[in-house]
């Protein structure tokens, strides 16, 4: 025996629900059992064989099963396997993944542009305010004959996008969107979910008070005289990695286009509805922002195919914009879910005929380009608020969203690390953490409509992905895990001089595309293909949109785990 800790059994280094699936998985040459080891007392108090091999499709590595599920009792383990060694220690018991939880949605107060973030609140990460945003220059792509080109506007507050401190109208739409969608979810779950923010104390969920920073924000991204929604909030280039307020170069807002419009209205819609719980708290929002969906989405209408091309808009107007493009090319999923969002917040039914809400082709995760599932999504939520016209499409609806999870589900059982993420190399895209959890939403959603269990425990093995279960060994949420992301690309985690990184961002995570060139990476294998080194944009990055489904996922398996 060999109480040496062996990195190569993989689990979810955070812990397991008591009476839920918990399982690790061992890396390497065939093994025949493994036992539980109680790390208090260091007793034995399970035995259990591994799995047979399952061969890796993606890097043809061998791996076993360890599946202790009927070790029900609270307590903090470590897994041995004889001759190999042990894990990581990790917990069982209830709540297992609340301080997670609570810590991704954290994670976006760090984000605030805008403010300072005093010690009470940011602890060790206090920092002063940085970006004002009060006085942001009209780029002469944006320019219109009321707001002419170098007008000044005042578009405070919101959320730094990634590791970059721009705003941007696109990413903000899913990342909004999922936040509000897992109060609409779960409301009942958010009266009793403190994320220590200056907001706490009011009669408002502080999921709703943080996603307010943003959507306030966003609300002065629209043009006031047309409708129009700007695309993003900007410097020229990105800055070094310096602290938010050392980051002074100026801002400006870039060309109006019909894709972050839309992207605009549908968050305004769905805001809107949810606000209309809070009219009391917060007087006249829940209207304006429904007046400003409506407003957009009639801009989008006339001007339907404007598109964003950052190198095109180069070519005609100075200072060049080199930041983050979210240049999207296809219009047809926005529109979508604009209109669906539209529908639902005002039964309308001209806009659910506005647009073909269900073409006929396959569906695909959510990512800041594809929206579609958004709209299916809220419809599926609201099932029993629509109007006639949509009420016969929704068995339909169900039926193709649990073929899609049946999808997600096939051949999981064959999977290396026994999770619906790392099927297929086509999971390592760039942000591919985000792409697992929002795996872990869909099957979620597949769960609500079905009610059957098989989905409830792929969404929770996404989860154990993302928190060590994964071809890396790492846990991807920093501050989490006992093999933690220590580098994220994120400017303030990299200038403050603090040896943590700030807590709860979720890495990027595998990406084989390497696009940052940064020296170092230990393979081109896709699931492997990860460098926790600041230098590594396309690998180690945070963003906005990746934190949101973390804090979805981690958030929705412990409301449901209660019951
Ligand atoms: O998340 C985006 C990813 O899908 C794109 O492939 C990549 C390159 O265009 O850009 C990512 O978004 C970045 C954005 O452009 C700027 N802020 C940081 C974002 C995360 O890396």
């Amino acid at each position: 025996l060999t109480f040496a800790q062996n990195p190569n059994i993989r689990l979810n280094q955070v812990g397991f629900y008591p009476n839920a699936t918990k399982m690790a998985v061992w890396v390497g040459d065939k093994q025949e059992a493994f036992f539980i080891l109680n790390v208090t007392k260091k007793d034995t108090v399970f035995k259990g064989k591994l799995s047979q091999q399952r061969i890796n499709a993606i890097s043809q590595k061998t791996t076993q099963i360890a599946d202790f599920s009927d070790l029900k009792k609270v307590g903090k383990y470590q897994l041995g396997i004889p001759n190999i060694g042990v894990s990581y220690t990790f917990e069982i018991k209830p709540n297992v993944h609340r301080e997670a939880a609570i810590a991704s949605l954290k994670a976006f107060y760090f984000q605030r542009a805008s403010t300072a973030l005093p010690e009470k609140y940011a602890g060790k990460w206090h920092r002063p305010s940085g970006h004002p945003d009060d006085k942001v220059l009209i780029h002469p792509s944006a320019a219109t004959k009321q707001r002419p080109e170098g007008t000044i506007i005042s578009s405070p507050r919101g959320w730094y996008d990634a590791g970059d401190y721009n705003k941007y109208i696109v990413n903000s739409g899913i990342t909004m969107a999922t936040l509000l969608s897992v109060y609409e979810d779960f409301p009942d779950f958010f009266k009793n979910f403190e994320a220590h923010i200056p907001e706490s104390s009011n009669k408002i969920p502080d999921l709703l008070d943080e996603s307010l920073w943003n959507l306030r924000w966003m609300l002065t991204m629209q043009d006031p005289n047309d409708g129009g929604v700007y695309h993003k909030l900007t410097n020229p280039s990105f800055d070094g990695m310096v602290m938010p307020d050392a980051a002074t170069k100026p801002r400006y807002v870039i060309q109006k286009n019909t894709i972050a419009t839309l992207d605009f209205a549908a968050v305004m819609a769905q805001a809107s509805r949810i606000l209309q719980g809070y009219k009391k708290e917060l007087p006249g929002l829940a209207d304006s922002c429904l007046n400003a969906s409506i407003k957009a989405w009639n801009w989008a209408k006339e001007n339907p195919k404007v598109v964003y091309r950052q190198n095109e808009m180069n070519k005609s107007f100075d200072p060049d914009i080199v930041t983050g493009g979210y240049e999207d090319r296809n219009d047809a999923d926005e529109w979508i879910w604009a209109a669906t969002e539209l529908y639902i917040t005002t039964k309308d039914d001209n806009y659910y005929k506005a647009v073909e809400l269900y073409p006929d082709k396959p569906f695909s995760i959510p990512t800041w380009n594809q929206v579609q599932l958004l709209a299916y999504y809220s419809l599926l939520r609201n099932e029993k608020n629509l109007t006639e016209l949509a009420r016969k499409d929704i068995p339909n609806l169900k039926k193709k969203l649990t073929d899609f999870g049946d999808e997600l589900l096939l051949g999981v059982e064959n999977q290396a690390f026994n999770t619906v993420m790392g099927k297929t190399a086509k999971d390592y895209m760039w942000g591919s953490s985000s792409h697992g959890a929002n795996q872990g939403i869909a099957l979620l959603q597949v769960y609500k409509i079905n009610t059957n269990k098989k989905y409830l425990t792929a969404a929770l093995g996404n989860l154990d992905y993302l928190l060590g279960r994964n071809a890396t060994g790492y846990s991807f949420l920093t501050g989490f895990g006992s093999k933690q992301v220590m580098f994220p690309h994120h400017r303030p985690s990299e200038a403050d001089g603090i040896k943590e990184p700030i807590p709860g961002l979720l890495s990027g995570g595998p990406n084989p595309g390497q696009q940052d060139k940064c020296e170092g990476y230990p393979t081109k294998i896709a699931d492997e293909s990860f460098l926790d080194v600041t230098c590594s944009y396309s690998t180690n990055e945070i963003a906005i949109n990746w934190n949101a489904p973390m804090v979805y996922l981690a958030a929705a398996i412990e409301a449901l785990q209660k019951k």
